[in-house]
């Protein structure tokens, strides 16, 4: 999978894309990291990529050509054509669905916006879809074109060890994942869960996925109503209830 990054800012993304996973995924060349820096495709000796707005305010704009250029020069001789994808506070949020659904395109390009914006013709003319990661304003979008390459690229096949481990993850299945622990059995009086050394592994997978719908009731309610949760997860997720009514009423 290719990813070509359009930005003002190329030596933000030095440490992340070098280091652990993603360092590994480029080595194996199931991933490709391409950064642009917009400045090479200014067009005045001053190399000028943003200006103030027309109709006046305050703050600059990012310009249109230079963007369309750069643009044009890391796709013209691409093979299979390449999604287009804005980072700004006015795209749809990103989510675990929309991670998956960019991991199925061959090559993605990332516009990182900055200052007040980019200019319109921007989206107009080469934008396929805007992407926020938050309702809260950045400095960029070199930041959120990170995240996004990162949830992206673990879903490409080969890049998590184990292959089925993305799968695994909370929100894959829509569900908050279950507490995790390891070595030592006893930290602070506080003791590992039976179950867990047992070495019994259907009573281990029935104790996680009850775990699990016990946080994502407590924590994101929301993300239960969206579910369409099976015959079993119905019925532990019931149980769940009825003992934290239990907890309740001893607490009362
Ligand atoms: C982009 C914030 C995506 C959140 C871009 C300033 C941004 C952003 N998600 N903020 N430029």
């Amino acid at each position: 999978m290719n990813f070509d990054i359009l930005t003002l800012f190329p030596e933000m993304f030095e440490g992340p894309f070098s280091t652990s996973i993603l360092s590994r995924a480029r080595e194996k060349n199931l991933i490709n990291i391409n950064t642009i820096n917009i400045r090479n495709y200014a067009e005045d000796k001053h190399n000028t990529t943003d200006e103030p707005p027309y109709g006046g305010g305050a703050g600059m704009v990012l310009k249109v050509n230079p963007i369309y250029k750069a643009w044009h020069d890391v796709n013209e001789n691409k093979s299979e054509s390449t999604h287009t994808v804005l980072l700004s506070p006015q795209g749809q949020s990103l989510n675990q669905d929309k991670v998956k659904e960019l991991s199925s395109y061959k090559n993605l390009t990332l516009i990182c916006g900055h200052y007040e914006g980019v200019d319109e013709r921007v989206r107009k003319s080469i934008v396929d879809e805007e992407i926020s990661i938050g309702d809260y304003v950045l400095t960029g979008g070199e930041l959120p074109a990170m995240v996004l390459v990162d949830a992206v690229s673990r879903m490409v096949n080969g890049v998590l060890g184990d292959n089925d481990s993305s799968k695994k993850d909370s929100f894959y299945e829509g569900l908050l994942e279950h507490p995790h622990y390891t070595r030592p059995r006893e930290f602070a009086e506080m003791k590992v869960p039976e179950v867990l050394l047992s070495g019994h592994h259907a009573k281990i997978k029935r104790w996680r996925l009850k775990k699990s719908l016990k946080r994502t009731l407590n924590r994101r309610p929301d993300l239960l109503e969206k579910k369409d949760l099976t015959k079993k997860q119905k019925k532990i997720l019931k149980e769940v209830k009825r003992e934290m009514k239990g907890e309740n009423n001893e607490q009362n």
